[in-house]
């Protein structure tokens, strides 16, 4: 990447109601976002990643009087798995940020402030449906009738009818600009999400309820004590909060604002409407992508819900497959933006497939021979073939170009299948090669195709790091491919003749994808 495109870059990641433990979508997005943040770093940008849990609201209130015990309790336990589950999953995160921290009580109350100071803010009183499930508020119009006649929002998530004193957001001022920035190309993403928000706000916003009087778990309004926010101003603001809002810190200078928030595909609405026009408000800049990703559904796709029984726990899978197996598992099988399914038969596949017999073995099979054939020591060239250089120029197009647009782009599944594609091309080299048969043959030949390999394989790490960073570094140690050379940039120039005459010695491979085999379980 040019010296001149090495901007800071920020992403983050929704964050989590802490009411439960998390499921498989909570990973699958962390991973998501992780997989991002790596590969930015690898292109040298400066990154900053926030995630956390989102504790606030009646959602969490109700959940803890049902178990009997306070809010803060409730979220304290569950926080802790979210973390837990980050720190299991390799989520390599800058802030986890729990909207009970002092700090976020302070920011939220800031660009509270900023709101009312514009105008923006008057109390009145809400008469109209909430769902709980979703914090949120519906119009009349969107709901839709249940099985028994009930109503339900368009999530299919029961509503009850409120009343009560509000304070209200003029959210109806900012349609134009909101407009504007919908249609705006890059803003929201992938494009199938822009035509549904684009035709709420075209059919016309009404102001919004922004505080609740009915309860007290959350930040307090300024001015109003028997006010707290709706959960869903404070949540938003966790973007600010991690970078020091309402100071102006170096990291709001520099990180703000956000290059990307990655959600789900559920929470689009209030991303990309209610979050810009906040923002307009307060008059601070706006995001420059919000990308709704789609949903991971149980075998048979169905919702996971618990009720059904089927939530995954991720942390059960990770023990079960490998964490980068997971990882790998949900970014190749899922094209991303769209929903996409998970069974235990598919990561087994995919794993021994792919990870271990494409990829695992090609390192396996090189590394093994030379360290029992040439007494570890890298072999030297004499001189490369047509197939040594078409393969070069494969691996080049790849690692330099394909790769890289494709994350760069977001298209993470793609990004993985270039990848396994480069796989492919060296696993055709060595099948045509045969450098096992050259041996006695024409030594100094198997030498230079093993020396090739070497190279290709090296590359192969370094650029399926995001994805699998564990086990592409234990190969790239292996391979005694040190620190500085693990960017995409790096792996391209002339590393391998110093390698080769340096002390290294390359030893018998500990293999790096052990073969699967599918949990008794789920067999019978
Ligand atoms: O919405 N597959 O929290 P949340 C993929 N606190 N992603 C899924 C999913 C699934 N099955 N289920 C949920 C909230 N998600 C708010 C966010 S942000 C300021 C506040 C995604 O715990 C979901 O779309 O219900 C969202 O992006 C994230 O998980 C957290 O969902």
């Amino acid at each position: 990447m040019p010296e001149a495109e090495k901007t800071p870059y920020y992403i983050t990641t929704a964050i989590n109601y802490p009411n439960g433990r998390p499921h498989i979508g909570h990973a699958y997005e962390g991973i998501a976002a992780d997989v991002i943040a790596r590969f930015q770093r690898l292109q040298g940008r400066e990154v900053r990643f926030q995630t956390g849990t989102d504790e606030h609201g009646l959602k969490m209130a109700r959940k803890a009087e049902e178990q009997g015990r306070t809010a803060r309790e409730l979220a304290d336990e569950m926080s802790g798995y979210f973390h837990e589950m980050d720190a299991k999953l390799n989520i390599s995160f800058d802030r986890f940020i729990r909207t009970v921290e002092p700090d976020h009580h302070r920011a939220s109350q800031a660009i509270w402030q900023r709101m009312a100071d514009a105008g923006d803010l008057y109390l009145d009183r809400y008469e109209g449906w909430y769902s709980v499930r979703d914090e949120a508020y519906y119009d009349e119009s969107e709901l839709k009738e249940g099985e028994g006649g009930e109503k339900l929002s368009p999530q299919d998530t029961p509503v009850e009818w409120t009343v009560e004193e509000s304070w209200f957001f003029r959210l109806s001022k900012y349609q134009e600009p909101l407009l504007e920035l919908l249609k705006s190309p890059g803003f929201l993403e992938p494009a199938s999400r822009r035509n549904e928000m684009i035709a709420f706000v075209e059919q016309g916003l009404r102001d919004l309820s922004v505080s609740r009087t009915s309860f007290d778990w959350g930040v307090k309004v300024p001015g109003s004590d028997n006010h707290v926010m709706y959960v869903w101003v404070d949540a938003l603001t966790n973007y600010l909060t991690g970078l020091g809002f309402p100071d102006e810190t170096e990291n709001m200078a520099k990180f703000w604002p956000a290059d990307l928030h990655l959600i789900g595909k559920d929470i689009v609405r209030f991303h990309t409407i209610y979050w810009p026009a906040f923002l307009m408000s307060a008059k601070l800049p706006v995001p420059k992508k919000v990308f709704g990703h789609g949903f991971l559904l149980a075998r048979g796709g169905e919702k996971m819900s618990k009720s059904l029984g089927n939530v995954i726990d991720p942390l059960e899978l990770a023990e079960t497959f490998g964490v980068d197996t997971l990882r790998y598992f949900l970014m190749r099988e899922v094209a991303f933006g769209k929903d996409g399914t998970y069974s235990p038969e598919a990561i087994v596949e995919r794993s021994n497939g792919e990870l271990g017999n494409a990829f695992g073995n090609l390192a396996q099979r090189t590394l093994g021979f030379m360290a029992k054939n040439l007494d570890g020591n890298l072999p030297a060239i004499h001189g490369h073939t047509d197939a040594d250089n078409a393969l070069f120029q494969t691996l080049d197009t790849a690692i330099a170009k394909d790769i890289p647009q494709a994350f760069e782009q977001l298209a993470l599944q793609q990004a993985v299948e270039l990848w396994l594609q480069a796989v492919f091309a060296c696993n055709a080299y060595i099948d045509a090669a045969a450098p096992w048969a050259l041996r006695k043959t024409d030594p100094e030949r198997m030498e230079t195709v093993l020396a090739t390999l070497y190279i290709c394989i090296a590359q192969l790490a370094v650029a399926i790091q995001p994805v699998i960073p564990t086990s592409a570094g234990k190969l790239l140690d292996m391979l005694g491919v040190g620190e500085e050379l693990r960017t995409y940039e790096a792996i391209r120039s002339h590393w391998y003749s110093p390698l080769a005459e340096s002390d290294f010695q390359i030893e018998k491979p500990t293999p790096l994808f052990p073969r699967l085999e599918l949990p008794a379980e789920v067999e019978e």
